[in-house]
């Protein structure tokens, strides 16, 4: 008698599986997070996706990141789609974007995860050398995308960078923006047909009203030439996200880390510079009522009432206040409680969370992954622990997908999804470690 049970197949081996989905999304120089719904190179699924090939194929891991920044704006801003070949199974694609790039791209950013992992690939590295080549090389150009989100991003200088299109966070429809989208237009979009819910069920996917303004902006940024300087003035979407400005912060940090490891000490004080400029204003984000960091609306200068997982990121950040600190653990146990499965990009307290609408609701396994290495920094071993089980939970029958809804573990959105293997391969190295 077999030990599971007449009937019962046997768990499918995680590992083995994650490594199939890396092969079969790699383009050769490039990985796609999904073939099909995301059929190009995105930014920071790149960047993560890399941690997962390293644990094997150090070389191609750097040469994700190295292709990535191969397609970097000469005034250092780092484009979130290289639309490497042609394919119609996306939208919207290079003709609507208009970036003009010799390789088309799009013409916003995402979350600058890049030095982040830079610094991981580095100091696993078997393979010394390597590293060391390809951190020098990739050095000044990360800086450089760095320094070109505070001066465009923060033209006043306040030490937090802005976005000006949703999709530049990485959270997409995040109830985040809900308030400032409602101000962008709709009118005057040219006629287009979306290709994403012909792949996934509309009901795990933004609405019209969204996208309309997402290409409302797009076309805005277009009309101005994708000129940098002027963006951010000129647009009607400029929200500050703690989510973000964690991920920026803590890849200043590392960034710095590693200048100073390959004798750079100017470039290392300059990152060094942005990271704690940005942790000391992280502070005006904060909200009492909501026990956690909110975003802040630039045009209408005010705090965004909603209580996202964008607000508990700054763990991954480093908090250096320990009250400040515990109270965002507090805070993020209180989430935890609310949903069966870790973590619940929004409260589901709150009327607005939906648990399969995308980032309204659902569980990422990238956002556990910048928790939990937040947390195991800060010596929240248990809580850490607790993240990676239910990560690992949600992936145990083979389901690598793009987001789970947090209550019943359900897989949404895309399959096969790329920076899920890859985070499945650090969580199993994390759980046995
Ligand atoms: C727009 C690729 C990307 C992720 C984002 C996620 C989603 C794109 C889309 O997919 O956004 O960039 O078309 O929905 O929100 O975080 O990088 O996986």
């Amino acid at each position: 008698m077999s030990a599971v049970g007449a009937g019962a197949s046997p768990p499918p081996d995680l590992s083995a599986l994650a490594w199939t989905i890396l092969e079969d999304n790699d383009r050769g120089q490039y990985s796609v997070p999904t073939g099909g719904l995301y059929p190009f190179q995105w930014n920071w699924d790149s960047c993560l996706t890399a941690l997962g090939q390293a644990r094997r194929h150090e070389a191609r891991a750097w040469t994700e990141i190295a292709t990535l920044m191969e397609h970097q704006w000469p005034d250092g801003m780092v484009p979130h789609i290289i639309f490497h070949q042609q394919d119609d199974s996306y939208f919207p694609g290079p003709d609507v974007w208009g970036t003009g790039r010799p390789v088309a791209t799009s013409g916003i950013t995402q979350p600058p995860i890049a030095g982040f992992v830079m610094r991981r690939l580095f100091e696993r590295a078997r393979d010394q050398g390597l590293a060391q080549e390809h951190a020098r090389a990739l050095l000044p150009k990360v800086a450089a995308w760095h320094d070109w989100f505070y001066a465009n991003r923060d033209p006043a200088g306040t030490g937090l960078v802005a976005i000006v299109h949703p999709w530049e966070s990485g959270r997409d429809n995040s109830i985040d923006w809900d308030e400032a989208l409602a101000r962008v237009p709709d009118e005057g979009v040219a006629p287009y047909v979306r290709k994403d819910t012909s792949h996934v069920d509309h009901a795990q996917r933004p609405t019209k009203a969204e996208y309309d303004r997402y290409l409302w902006l797009v076309q805005h940024f277009r009309s101005l030439g994708w000129d940098n300087a002027k963006i951010h003035d000129a647009s009607p979407f400029q929200v500050v996200d703690p989510g973000l400005n964690a991920i920026l912060i803590r890849s200043a940090d590392d960034l710095a880390w590693l200048a100073e490891t390959l004798g750079e000490p100017a470039l290392a004080d300059r990152q060094k510079h942005h990271a704690e400029k940005g942790r000391a204003a992280l502070e005006s984000l904060w909200s009492e009522d909501h026990g956690q960091y909110v975003c802040f609306d630039r045009v209408s200068s005010a705090p965004v009432d909603s209580a996202a997982i964008g607000g508990i990121l700054p763990i991954f950040a480093g908090i250096p206040d320990p009250a400040r600190f515990s109270a965002l653990v507090a805070r993020l146990r209180l989430l935890l409680s609310r949903a069966r499965f870790a973590t619940a990009s929004h409260d589901p307290a709150d009327p607005r969370f939906d648990g399969l609408r995308y980032w309204r609701g659902p569980a990422w396994l990238i956002v556990n992954y910048l928790l939990v290495d937040g947390l195991l920094r800060a010596g929240e071993g248990d809580l850490a622990r607790r993240i990676i089980d239910s990560s690992l939970a949600l992936t145990k029958n083979g389901d690598l997908s793009e987001y789970y809804d947090p209550h019943t573990g359900q897989g949404l959105g895309g399959g096969h999804f790329s920076w899920t293997a890859a985070m499945v391969l650090e969580f199993l190295e994390l759980q046995e470690g």
